[in-house]
């Protein structure tokens, strides 16, 4: 089952030879054997067919990409490591893929500021590993990091497993360089920390999820290494008792790196999935990931906090990295084991404090009321009031539970994208996070930017 498949309508052949003069012959694809693969989303819930590929080598190719693709009207589509959850990174809609892959690499480390500049194309772990090798590290981690690009989590604004301690990706930008729809190339990689000169174009861009132009490059700033890590699994008996927990630690430990939670279900499907032994002897409705990560050894300050906080079941502790990766790749298997039931729906939500624990005990249940085949796998990123909602057993096309669930989220105060993007699954439901004026700011932003509107055209902002 596939969502929005349209036919690819074969761009002109003298485009193609255009196009071709630009990034090279090898770098412009139009044969389905080679393209399909560019064409499917990491779920498998999305699948379109590419008019083409194109895979331009630098910022300047990008921009004569955009140009020549601006006369003859063809659409494009940004595409990184095509490990985006919403849908916002396939052609759904028969455009040709743009993908950044060509331009990875990593410039201009600079140990004292601690910032580095990475071309769109790098991952997520090769931003890491520079890090580490200049005495630093990134503060943006997600299951995601050997495919996940720089460009691609820019574009989406990424969060992940340390947004509480270092922000989203939005947080580590001092500059980016870019190709606008207009073709227009701008770049400001100079990395001052403090700059009030003008309008923020690498927050703007950051998040519009390739609607607004190409992200080349970012200038990334970096975080103080913090070698010295303890994870704790903690069971609870309830949500709200886990959930009280997250917000506790958060209070008591100022080195937590992670607040992580997960429910008995998933854990029972990524232990079914993965072959991985049950942590404790006995079943745990409820799960509390934390991990602590300092300059110096922060188990006494893990052990006081665990000491105090209220109605813990049962706790697992780990100091070395084998174990640690053990009780992280319970709530790391989430995704791939979730996958292996059938494309889900993917509902990325966050919900105020007040609100996280009654979220997640009801929504099943607004779930199995509209559709009694579905079934709800619930976990994320508690201390953020994240919470990712899975529905598996609805067909792909089926968009009754996604509009219930988003619009039980929004009613409690909550935003239907906590760190995911709009893409094409959401965009129905913008209006229920983003009033009137503000959709009308975006589509103006849009024109300004992209005014023959050929990035990403079914991407985030609702069709008029
Ligand atoms: P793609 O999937 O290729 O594209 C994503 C969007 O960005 C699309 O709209 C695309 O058009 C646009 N885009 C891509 N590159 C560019 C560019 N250079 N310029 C302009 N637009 C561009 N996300 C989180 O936030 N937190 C998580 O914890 C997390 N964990 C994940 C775990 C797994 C196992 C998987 C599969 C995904 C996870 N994700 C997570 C989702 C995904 O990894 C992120 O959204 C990531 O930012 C996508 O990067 P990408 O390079 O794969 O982008
Ligand atoms: C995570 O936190 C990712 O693991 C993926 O954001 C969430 O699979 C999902 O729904
Ligand atoms: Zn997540």
């Amino acid at each position: 089952m596939t969502v929005m498949p349209a036919a690819p309508s074969a761009p002109d052949p003298r485009v193609l030879e255009d196009l071709r003069g630009v990034v090279g012959a090898d770098h412009v694809m139009v044969d389905p054997d080679l393209t399909a693969s560019y064409g499917t989303d990491w779920t498998g819930r999305f699948v379109g067919t590419p008019a083409a590929v194109i895979r331009p080598g630098s910022a300047a190719e990008v921009a004569d990409v955009i140009g020549l693709c601006r006369a003859a009207a063809i659409a494009l589509v940004p595409q990184g490591g095509n490990t985006g959850l919403v849908g916002g990174g396939v052609p759904l809609a028969g455009e040709a893929v743009l993908s950044l892959h060509r331009l990875s690499g990593i410039t201009d480390v600079d140990r004292r500021a601690g910032q580095l500049t990475a071309g769109a194309g790098t991952s997520v772990a090769d931003v890491q590993a520079a890090a580490r090798a200049a005495g630093w590290a990134y503060g943006v981690d997600l299951g995601s990091r050997d495919s996940a690009t720089v460009g691609g989590t820019v574009a989406t604004n990424a969060g992940g497993l340390q947004v509480l301690r270092h922000g989203a990706t939005r947080a580590q930008l001092t500059g980016v360089e870019a190709v606008l729809g207009t073709g227009a190339v701008v770049s400001h990689l100079g990395g001052l920390l403090k700059d009030n000169t003008g309008y923020d174009l690498a927050g703007l861009l950051c998040g519009s999820e390739g609607t607004l132009g190409v992200i080349t490059a970012a200038r990334l700033r970096l975080v103080p290494p913090s070698p010295e890590r303890v994870v704790a699994l903690l069971a609870f008996p309830s949500t709200p008792a886990a959930v009280e927990a997250a917000f506790f630690l958060r209070r008591a430990l100022p080195d937590l790196q992670s607040v992580e939670l997960f429910l008995r279900a998933g854990l029972d499907l990524v232990c079914r999935v993965t072959g991985a032994p049950h942590p404790f002897a006995e079943p745990h409705d409820v799960f509390v990931l934390a991990e602590v990560a300092g300059p110096t050894d922060p188990m006494p300050a893990m052990a006081a906090a665990l000491d105090s906080v209220p109605s813990v079941a049962d706790a697992a502790v780990a100091t070395d990295s084998t174990r640690r990766a053990q009780l992280w790749r319970y709530r790391e298997g989430h995704t791939e084991a979730i996958n292996t039931l059938g494309a889900p729906h993917k509902l990325d939500v966050t919900l105020p404090a007040s609100a996280l624990a009654a979220f997640i005990d009801r929504v099943p249940g607004v779930v199995a009321e509209a559709d009694a085949r579905a079934s709800t796998w619930l976990f994320g990123h508690a201390a953020d009031g994240n919470v990712h909602v899975n529905i598996t057993g609805v067909a792909a096309d089926d968009l009754t539970v996604d509009g219930l669930v988003l619009t039980y989220a929004a009613d409690l105060g909550g935003s239907i994208s906590a760190e995911h993007g709009i893409g094409t699954a959401k965009r129905p439901w913008l209006h229920l996070n983003r009033s009137e004026a503000e959709i009308t700011a975006f589509r103006s932003i849009k024109r300004a930017l992209d005014p023959a509107g050929i990035l990403n055209p079914n991407v985030l902002l609702p069709p008029i």
